[in-house]
This record gives structure tokens, C-alpha cells and sequence, in this order.
């Protein structure tokens, strides 16, 4: 008989969902939302929808598989378990723990996919990655300001008199957000969408600002300049609560306002505008992680950050300067969990760069690759170095649930779980500030087991099995530990669900700040000043490439998929679509369907061609994810440099050239 059991969606999104999932005969059936949970309230997206898909796909990989001779052959998990143990126990004793690399993502938002940490502290230390392809340079960003990353409680929106949406595809990619922008218009706030597509968040804005990617941190110092000169600012707040107003005041005087528009490509009576929008308080501003992704990513969000400062909506109702919410995630005992203490060797790349540092260490060599959560064949930038590094190791491990074009690369495959094949909690610390209970709904298919499972297998044969000897309820209850006196326990939490977790729902309305001063900084006391900093690739920074490669490539998220984790399940074989700003397509007479080459030096892709209403001119799109297979991947184009503070992508700094071929 089919039932209905709440479970939560592990996808790596804003949202993270409440789900209703039914369950018959031991399969799933179907996964909806749950009306119940206080966030999400039933709704849930296409991607959560296809968990059920992903689930019970026949591509799944059901046992371990090794490569002899170029081919995939099955082998037993004893057998792959014992190689893999006796390989790691060799690149140890011969050349030291660090010759191992973990390259993983967050593909799962599961708090006990964390162990992986765990077992890599336990084997010595091997070379981790550090920095985000996500939201790595804003993060950062938001540390040097004010101490750290938090954003307002979802309600808060509902305050706000303008909502200024910078950067954020909302209605593609934090879909219930878009739910409260359009309650909060129907309250009658203005909403202000800042971005170089005109996206479907961009349809409901009661303005629509288009701007030259790459350019918001001008764009942001432009309309603090007019603050300033209207006298909008609030200085109570700035002399109260902020250090080094004063660099701020002199880094808006270096450029006139009529170089300000020329740079950014949004007119001097939009800047004005804008001004006044940020004056007339509360006014919100939700910063997407598109904006960031480039060489000048840290100052743009730091620059932002200083006009919502400058400007007084720091810590009020309606305000804030809202990228990510680490609050969230900082509830957790997760260092109970991953026992960093254990490690004695310890080497880091960024995530970035992890393929060129491959090639190029020494001392040691890196000798195996484990890869856990992550496709970096597709999601890493710079894929021809990717795909040389990873090919060049003598052994690479992968760790997945479908044949990705990283796992085609790999010596061994280990075939994983789906979420509702094990236990776990979910949260996101990108939007709201609920975690929610996920049971094993399902026994897993074939012969595939949890990551958990693989750690403490492996764990055993190396020799420190014992900090593996506990139960899933007990790894839970660690995770929970420092908030039993809050009342959030296991029990409660899988009797309830979901339940919310004790943080800030207006960060720093008591003015304290996480910074050396306790104040605001502008001025960042350890890291220097605001710059007026612009991309790497811009005919700013490099004429003669902007002349060769005239054109801004955008790889925004797809909307049906989340990254390379659906476009294989979709009923028709997804395409590669390259969208463009109407003036290129008038330039090079092209029209819909047209196909197109989209090149630059780093490499190029193939795809037909869509007309983008409304985007900004010279802008082309091609979403991210697409496996090789269907036309894939975008990334062969993208640049592997970090950004300016060094822990973010340069994902959306990209020139291209596009031509029509035949
Ligand atoms: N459907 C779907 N949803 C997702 C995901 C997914 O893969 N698919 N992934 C999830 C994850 S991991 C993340 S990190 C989030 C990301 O969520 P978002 O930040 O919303 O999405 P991105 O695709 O990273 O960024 C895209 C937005 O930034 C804009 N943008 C790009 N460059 C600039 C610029 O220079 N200035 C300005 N003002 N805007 C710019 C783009 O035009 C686009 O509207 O989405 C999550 N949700
Ligand atoms: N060009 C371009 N590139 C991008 C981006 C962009 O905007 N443009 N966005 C970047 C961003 S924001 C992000 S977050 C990254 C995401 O990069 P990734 O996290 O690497 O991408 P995903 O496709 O979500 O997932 C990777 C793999 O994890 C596997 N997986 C899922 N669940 C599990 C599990 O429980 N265990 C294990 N072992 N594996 C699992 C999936 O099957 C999938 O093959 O991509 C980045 N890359
Ligand atoms: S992918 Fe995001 S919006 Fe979709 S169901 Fe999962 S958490 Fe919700
Ligand atoms: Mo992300």
C-alpha cells in the first residue's frame, strides 16, 4: 500500500525543501512538498520533483567497478575496498599522506557527508581544497565588513519598503523568495532587479536596471557618490558604528559620475535614482552569487556592502546587505563530527586551480584523487587542464550514483546511495534557518552503499576504525549536541520534522560587529581599502583581448536542472543553448536555432542559438552543467583564476568570440 512520509530535498539550493514523498512496495513514487513545513509550505521545484527520477533511474550505478584495460569491469566490494585500503596505505608509507587529493563539492547538503573529513583526518591529512566555486569571493568579503556572512530571517523581506534584488536569478533559483517578493509587492513594496539578463525575477520589478557584467562594485560606489552629494547618508551610523568612512568618501571622488555610467552602462538618471532608493528606508538588498563570480568579486560585494551601510540599513527591520546566512550552518557541532585534531600532514590547493596544482606538485606528487559530492570534469573552470590532471594520476576514485563524464575518467567507482536510501539531517545556509529531517525511506538499489558506509569500511582496513564504531543516531546526536539546551534534539526533530534553529533574525541590530574594531570597516583592518577594481577580461583591463573577444559569457544555473545532476534524466536529450543580447544577433545577422561556435583561447563549444529579450548588449548565456554529451561543458571556456581575496571563482569573467557555422 503506498504511503506518504516527509523526508527534505539534499540538493546544494537556497531553499531546501520539506518534502512529502510516497513510498509503495519499497519504491518512491513521488516527491512533493509538504504543505507543512513553515517555510517551503508545499511547494518545491522540478528538481526536487526528479529526486524520484534520480532515484529509480536504470543508468544507476549498482556495484563497484574498476578499469582494466580501458574498460569498466564489476568487482566486489571487498575487492575494491581492499585495493583501494592497501593503495592508500602504500602512497602513505611512500611518499606521505598528502600525495592523496579529496576533491569534492557540496552536491549534498547532508550533515553527515561531513564524515568524509573524517576519514581524511584519520588517514594523516591528505591535500584538501579550500576556497568556493560558489560563493567564495563574497563570503570572504562579507567576513572583512562585518565579521561574518548573515543574512536577514525570510519574513524580514516583508518590512522593506524597496527591495533591491542584485544579482539573484530568485525566480529560477531560490524560488521561495520569489514567493515572498511577490507578497511583499502585493504589500506594496518597490522591487528593484540589478542584472545584465532581464530573467523572470526581472518580469514582476517595478524597475529593471541592466548593467555591464562584471561592474555592480562601480555601479555601487556611483550611487553611494550620489548619496553623498544629496547628503542621504546616514551619519549617525557611520560615526557611531563604522571605521575608515573617510577612504570611502576619497574612492568616490576619483571618478566623476559620467565615467561611473560609461563603466557600467547604466545612466546617470539610474544612478540617481538608486540613490534615492537606498536613502528612502528600509530598503533590503539581496545579493545573488552571479555577481561575485569574477576577478573583482570580493570588491563588488564589499563595495555593496558599503553603500547599505552608508546608506543606514545595516541591522534594521526591512534592510540588510543579504548574501548567504552562516548563521545556520554555525549551529552545528560539525567539528564533533570531522576530528580535524587527528590529521599530522596537511597541504591545501584552491578549488579553482586544484587541476594545475595537480600537474604541478612536488613533494609529494599527488598520487591518488578521491572525488566525493563533485563532477569536476563539468563544474570545475578551465575543463582541458580538468580533464589532463585527471587523467594524469595513477589512480582516481569517484564516488557517485550515475556514470558522469569525472567517472568515466576513474580507476575505481563507487556506486552511492540517493538521499532516500540513508538518514541524515539537511540544511542550507543560504537562505532560511530551518534543518530538516531526512529518514531512509528505501533500501538502495544493486549493491550501492552510503558514502558513511565507504568511510567505515575503509577506516577499518586502515586501521582507525574506531572513530567510525558509532551508529547513525549517534553521529546525529553528536552533530546536535550544543543545541539540546535550545531544545532541538534528535527526538524532537524526527517527530517534528523540521524545527528552527536559535539564530538572528535581524543580524546585528545590536551594532556589534564580528570585525577587529567591533565596528563596521570599511576600511578592513587587517586587509586594506575598498578598490575600484574591475574583471580580468573587460576592455578596461585588457583592450586588445576585449577587441579579439568582444563578447561577456555568462554560465548561470540551469533552471530544470541543479548543475550536471539532471540534463541526463530529462525525457528529450537536453541541447546546448547559447542565448545572446539582441545586438549581437543583429550584428551577425543570426536568428533562433542558428548554430553558433562560441570560442575563445582557453577552448570552445558548439550549440544553437537563442535571442535574449532585453539583455545586456555584447552578453551571451550558456547555463552550466551539461555533460559532454549533450554539447558540454561550458567550463572549457571558463578562466581557473581566483578572485581578488583568493577564495572565490572567476567563473563569470569570461570574453568569448561567437560565430555561425554550419
Ligand atoms: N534551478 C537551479 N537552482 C539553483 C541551482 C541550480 O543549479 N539550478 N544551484 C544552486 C546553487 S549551488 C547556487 S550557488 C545558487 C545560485 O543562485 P543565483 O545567484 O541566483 O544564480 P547564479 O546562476 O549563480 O547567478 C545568476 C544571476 O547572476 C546574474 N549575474 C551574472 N553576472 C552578473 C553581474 O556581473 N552583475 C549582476 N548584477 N548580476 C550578474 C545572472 O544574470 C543571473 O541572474 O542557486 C541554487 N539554485
Ligand atoms: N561555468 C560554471 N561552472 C559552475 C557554476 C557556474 O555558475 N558556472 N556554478 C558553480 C557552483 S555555484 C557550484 S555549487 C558547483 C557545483 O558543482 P558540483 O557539486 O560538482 O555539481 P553537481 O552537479 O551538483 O554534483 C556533482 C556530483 O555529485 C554527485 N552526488 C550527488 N549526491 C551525492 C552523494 O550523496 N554522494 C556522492 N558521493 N556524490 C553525490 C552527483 O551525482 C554529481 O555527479 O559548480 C560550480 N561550477
Ligand atoms: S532544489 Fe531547491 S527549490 Fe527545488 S526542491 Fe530542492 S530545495 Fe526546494
Ligand atoms: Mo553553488
Amino acid at each position: 500500500m503506498a504511503e506518504i512520509l516527509k523526508s527534505a530535498c539534499p540538493l546544494n539550493c537556497w531553499d531546501s525543501c520539506g518534502f512529502h514523498v510516497t513510498v509503495e512496495n519499497d519504491k518512491i513514487i513521488k516527491v512533493e512538498g509538504d504543505p507543512s513545513h513553515p517555510i517551503t509550505k508545499g511547494k518545491i521545484c522540478g528538481r526536487g520533483r526528479m529526486l524520484e527520477t534520480r532515484t529509480n533511474s536504470p543508468e544507476r550505478l549498482l556495484h563497484p567497478l574498476k578499469k582494466v584495460n580501458g574498460e569498466f569491469k564489476p568487482i566486489t566490494w571487498n575487492q575494491a575496498l581492499d585495493e583501494i585500503a592497501f593503495n592508500l596505505k602504500e602512497i602513505k608509507d611512500l611518499y606521505g599522506s598528502t600525495a592523496v587529493l579529496h576533491s569534492h563539492d557540496y552536491a549534498n547538503n547532508g550533515i553527515l557527508k561531513n564524515l568524509d573529513q573524517r576519514f581524511f583526518n584519520g588517514y594523516g591529512g591528505v591535500t584538501e581544497i579550500y576556497g568556493s566555486l560558489c560563493w567564495g569571493a563574497g563570503i570572504e568579503a562579507q567576513k572583512w565588513d562585518f565579521g561574518d556572512a548573515y543574512g536577514h530571517a525570510p519574513d524580514d523581506v516583508l518590512a522593506s519598503k524597496n527591495i533591491v534584488v542584485w544579482g539573484r536569478n530568485v525566480a529560477r533559483t531560490n524560488m521561495h523568495f520569489y514567493e515572498k517578493l511577490l507578497e511583499a509587492r502585493k504589500n506594496g513594496a518597490n522591487i528593484i532587479v540589478i542584472d545584465p539578463l532581464f530573467n523572470a525575477t526581472a518580469k514582476i520589478a517595478d524597475k529593471y536596471i541592466s548593467v555591464k557584467p562584471g561592474m555592480d562594485g562601480i555601479l555601487a560606489a556611483g550611487i553611494m557618490k550620489e548619496v553623498l552629494r544629496l547628503g542621504l547618508e546616514d551619519r549617525e551610523f557611520i560615526k557611531l558604528h563604522t571605521q575608515g568612512f573617510h577612504d570611502v568618501e576619497k574612492l568616490v571622488d576619483s571618478l566623476t559620475i559620467e565615467k561611473i555610467s560609461e563603466m557600467t552602462e547604466v545612466s546617470i538618471e539610474n544612478i540617481q535614482m538608486l540613490a534615492k532608493v537606498f536613502a528612502d528606508r528600509p530598503t533590503s538588498t539581496y545579493m545573488g552569487l552571479g555577481l561575485q563570480r569574477y576577478k573583482n568579486g570580493g570588491n563588488t560585494i564589499r563595495l555593496i556592502d558599503a553603500l547599505v551601510a552608508v546608506s543606514g540599513n545595516i541591522g534594521i527591520h526591512g534592510g540588510g546587505a543579504n548574501y548567504a546566512n552562516l548563521q545556520v550552518g554555525q549551529s552545528f557541532d560539525i567539528g564533533n563530527l570531522t576530528l580535524s585534531g587527528r590529521k599530522t600532514s596537511h597541504r591545501q590547493f584552491s578549488i579553482m586551480k586544484q587541476a594545475e596544482e595537480v600537474l604541478a606538485a612536488v613533494n609529494p606528487e599527488i598520487k591518488m584523487i578521491i572525488v566525493t559530492c563533485g563532477n569536476p570534469l563539468t563544474q570545475l573552470p578551465d575543463s582541458s587542464v580538468v580533464e589532463k590532471a585527471f587523467s594524469s594520476i595513477s589512480t582516481l576514485v569517484v564516488v557517485d550514483q550515475f556514470m558522469t563524464d569525472t567517472a568515466r575518467l576513474a580507476d575505481y567507482i563507487l556506486p552511492t546511495t540517493t538521499s532516500f536510501e540513508e538518514e541524515d539531517l539537511y540544511y542550507s545556509s543560504m537562505y532560511h534557518h530551518y534543518v530538516n529531517y531526512g529518514p531512509k525511506l528505501v533500501p538502495a538499489p544493486g549493491e550501492a552503499k552510503s558514502d558513511l558506509w565507504i568511510w567505515t569500511q575503509l577506516a577499518e582496513r586502515l586501521g582507525f576504525g574506531d572513530d567510525f564504531t558509532f551508529s547513525r543516531n549517534q553521529w546525529l546526536e553528536m552533530t546536535l549536541q550544543s543545541l539540546a539546551d535550545k531544545g532541538i534534539t534528535l527526538d524532537t526533530l524526527k517527530e517534528r520534522k523540521t524545527l528552527e534553529l536559535p539564530v538572528k533574525p535581524i543580524p546585528w541590530s545590536d551594532f556589534q560587529f564580528k570585525t577587529p574594531s567591533g565596528k563596521f570597516e570599511f576600511t578592513a583592518t587587517y586587509k586594506g581599502e575598498l578598490t575600484l577594481a574591475v574583471p580580468d577580461e573587460s576592455k578596461w583591463s585588457n583592450p586588445e583581448l576585449a577587441q579579439d573577444f568582444p563578447y561577456n559569457l555568462l554560465t548561470i544555473h540551469p533552471l530544470r536542472s541543479n548543475h550536471s545532476q539532471h540534463y541526463h534524466l530529462f525525457p528529450k536529450a537536453p541541447q546546448l543553448k547559447v542565448e545572446v543580447a539582441e545586438n549581437i544577433a543583429a550584428d551577425k545577422q543570426l536568428k533562433d536555432g542558428d548554430l553558433v561556435r562560441v570560442w575563445n583561447k582557453r577552448g570552445e563549444v558548439r550549440g544553437s542559438l537563442s535571442i535574449l529579450p532585453k539583455a545586456h548588449p555584447n552578453t551571451i548565456n550558456i547555463d552550466e552543467g551539461i555533460w559532454k554529451q549533450f554539447g558540454g561543458s561550458v567550463n572549457s571556456l571558463t578562466s581557473s583564476r581566483e578572485s581578488d581575496n583568493g577564495l572565490g571563482s572567476t567563473l563569470y569573467d569570461c570574453l568569448v568570440n561567437l560565430e555561425k557555422i554550419t
